[in-house]
């Protein structure tokens, strides 16, 4: 690779900063069933242990997404926990309400025809409002699993109204400097329809709530075969783009790790947001996000393993030629146009990798390094001494 070309894909990585989830690192699985480790993470000192493990081998993921219903025992300091993070190396990054775990949410949260519901609902918004402002956090991240299941059973429309009042209402709440990300997903566990299933949707909802809601593109949230892409390259355009959650999936949103499945999906995802950074002059802000739940794989590796993935396939992209591409575009040479774009997917971007890592003085393959640093053995030994000394029972079936 050109000393031009490494150029580039440092001065992208220099930017790229990704924020791994809290509830990654503890143990999570499907409705039938989920497979317990012993290193799996038991409470939030744990879970920020775990991203501070991260972080240090990877020097780019200074920030942990928290799930408040998950994470914050009732009354707890958020001072506290955000000193907690630190002592770990990291700091608390979006906050997500939790609208679907209360008994109370059976027929939604903001979309439930009960205005004593709806009011709870956005009382805990604000709380993790308060929350995010207490912990310097600049993302209040939000989704929600209201929808409905059958036809016929409630007006659509009427819940489309709810969510827009609601919306608004969170918005105004919004802390200086907080932004407010709205994320869609099709289906689950609404089957017939989803309060906000789609891009659009979530667009149009952020644009009523106020200037500071944007939408967050998870990337298994969509259909088979839709074109993300596309989508990101809309939202950027309009100025709409929050932020990510990334993972992977084969068939729904499988929460798999980024890029086990379709690596170029994800480049051209990062294609999309080069090119416009190249047209503006300047790189968009966006919450770069995992959101992924490993049933099987050890948490910390999976983590490691999503992170060189978004690393590698973010600066693939930045190795792009925009001038080149524009010139074949141009010239409707389709060909040389989808090659330009076949190049730098195939480029070999380890060395660039390499550089980077070894300017910050982080080791040359963090996977590796983490396996070396016995680090999953203790936080087992530990974690297992815990689990036992505290009577915690692990299990439950689905029905
Ligand atoms: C819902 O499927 C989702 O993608 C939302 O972001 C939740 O906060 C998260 O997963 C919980 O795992
Ligand atoms: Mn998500």
């Amino acid at each position: 690779m050109s000393p031009k070309l490494i150029h580039r894909a440092l001065e992208a990585l220099d930017r790229f900063d990704i924020e791994t989830p809290s509830w990654g690192f503890a143990d999570t699985g499907t409705r039938f069933g989920k497979f317990f480790q012993d290193a799996a993470a038991i409470d939030l000192n744990d879970k920020l242990a775990d991203a501070g493990q991260v972080h240090r081998l990877t020097g780019c993921c200074p920030t942990v997404a928290v799930h408040v219903l998950w994470d914050f025992q009732p009354g707890q300091d958020p001072k506290a926990v955000a000193r907690l993070a630190r002592r770990h190396g990291v700091r608390i990054g979006a906050i997500n309400p939790n609208l679907f775990q209360d008994q109370c949410y059976k027929w939604g949260s903001f979309g439930n025809s009960d205005p004593a519901v709806r009011r709870r609902a956005l009382r805990h918004c604000y709380d993790s409002i308060a929350i995010g402002r207490a912990v310097g956090s600049a993302y209040l991240s939000l989704w929600f699993a209201d929808g409905t299941n059958y036809p016929g059973q409630e007006s659509i429309r009427d819940r489309k109204h709810r969510f827009e009042a609601s919306l608004r209402s969170c918005h105004d709440r919004l802390a200086p400097g907080q932004t407010m990300l709205i994320e869609y997903k099709p289906f689950e566990p609404a089957f017939y329809a989803t309060d906000i299933p789609d891009w659009g949707m979530a667009c149009l909802l952020a644009r009523k709530a106020g200037p500071r809601a944007k939408v967050l593109v998870d990337t298994g949230h969509h259909y088979l075969s839709q074109n993300i892409e596309q989508i990101v390259a809309f939202l950027l355009d309009e100025n709409m783009l929050g932020g990510f959650h990334f993972n992977d999936r084969r068939y729904a949103d499988d929460d798999l790790t980024l890029g086990s499945i379709d690596p170029y999906q994800a480049f051209r995802i990062f294609h999309e947001i080069h090119s416009f950074a190249a047209d503006r002059g300047r790189a968009p802000e966006i919450a770069y996000m995992i959101d992924q739940c490993h049933n099987e794989k050890p948490k910390i590796e999976a983590t490691l393993q999503t992170v060189a993935m978004a690393q590698e396939l973010y600066a693939k992209a930045a190795l792009v030629d925009h001038e080149k591409l524009r010139r074949a575009q141009a010239r409707h040479d389709v060909v040389a146009a989808e090659l330009e774009l076949k190049k730098a997917f195939f480029a070999d971007i380890g060395p660039a990798l390499l550089a980077w890592r070894r300017r910050r003085k982080l080791p040359a393959d963090p996977l590796a390094e983490h396996r070396r640093s016995g680090y999953e053995r203790a936080a087992a030994a530990d974690r297992r001494a815990r689990r036992q000394a505290l009577g915690i029972a692990r299990g439950g079936s689905f029905a």
